[in-house]
């Protein structure tokens, strides 16, 4: 049976006392997004909110990556080199596996080593002829480069797309996302393309259910930062005196996650104190949320040309196709 080549780039793990020490000493106090992935329980419940009614993200985009898998297919060509970022353990790109002709390899690429490697097997087991390269590394870095010495053995690749599904992007702020539609770029020497899923600006009242589940899993995604940090930094945050906030802002055209102090409080975390005003926020995460006319502004100011767009009937969310 053909086996998947597995290759560890060894990322480095964001320093959590550090971000979180830092974050909460800012006027505005943040986390980084990828908090809510710190933990087994906080990867578990985000599997559970991509199944819920009212996240439509994750349903949305598979069916249109169902849907069109033919013509995506079309789009990429023969002898493609489909690179995904982020592709934890989800199968959504294996119907566009299927529709692919000939593709050169399948290169998913994950931090998430454990999960990666087992990913991958299933994808090989799963379609025996595909050429599978399974890279733990954390694409985001600077100095993240894809093992071309594990490339070179391939037959001729027509073109290299850059697979960047479940709207992660819009987790990013523009400055960031077209920081890292650059990268991808260079990653692909300046000549490919990317497939892209983003969430599109929609009826904020959708939105905020999405974001504010009536089961309330997204709150305690949310909250499960600070069990965490109290977990590991040896703090104190009682999770009792905090709650989950997620308001749509329309002028920023984005959800914003915030955890709301419900009074006046300090927290000791590692040895160090923070004073909390009632009502004081810690801004956890947002989620853009884009036009087609946005993504078109986007790709372009990146060097990308925006050439197709796939959307579903309720016009919820989209696929889209940027080449260079
Ligand atoms: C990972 N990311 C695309 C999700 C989103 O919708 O922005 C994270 C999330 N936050 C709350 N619910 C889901």
């Amino acid at each position: 049976m053909n086996q998947p080549i597995l290759c560890d780039l060894q990322p480095t793990l964001i320093d959590f006392r550090h971000e979180v020490l830092s974050g909460l000493s800012l006027s505005q106090k943040q986390f980084p997004p990828q908090f809510f992935f710190h933990d087994k329980y906080g990867s578990d419940l985000f599997t559970q909110i991509c199944k819920l009614e009212e996240y439509y993200i994750t349903r949305t985009e598979i069916d249109i990556l169902q849907k069109n898998s033919q013509e995506i297919a079309a789009v990429l060509g023969k002898s493609c080199l489909l690179i995904e970022y982020g592709s934890g353990s989800i199968e959504k790109v294996h119907p566009l596996i299927e529709a692919l002709d000939s593709p050169a390899a399948y290169i998913p690429i994950d931090i998430a080593r454990e999960h990666l490697f087992t990913y991958a097997e299933l994808t090989t087991s799963k379609y025996p002829e595909l050429n599978v390269i399974a890279v733990a590394a954390d694409y985001t870095q600077k100095e993240f480069r894809l093992p071309n010495e594990k490339l070179s053995n391939l037959a001729n690749i027509e073109n290299k797309v850059i697979l960047f599904a479940g709207s992660t992007l819009g987790n990013l702020n523009r400055i960031e996302a077209i920081a890292l539609l650059r990268k991808s770029a260079a990653l692909i020497e300046g000549k490919g393309a990317m497939l892209i899923g983003i969430d599109l600006k929609k009826d904020p009242t959708v939105l905020h259910a999405a974001y504010n589940d009536s089961q309330g899993l997204t709150a305690q995604f949310n909250l499960n930062i600070l069990s965490n940090i109290n977990r590991e930094l040896d703090a104190d945050f009682d999770l009792d005196n905090f709650y989950h906030y997620a308001p749509y802002n329309p002028v920023l055209g984005r959800i914003e996650l915030h955890l709301i102090s419900k009074l006046s409080q300090i927290v000791t975390v590692s040895g160090q104190q923070f004073t909390f005003r009632e009502g004081e926020s810690i801004h956890s995460e947002n989620s853009h949320k884009y036009s087609i006319e946005d993504i078109q502004e986007l790709s372009a100011e990146a060097g990308f040309m925006l050439k197709e767009t796939w959307v579903d009937d309720h016009k919820l969310f989209s696929v889209n196709y940027l080449e260079l």
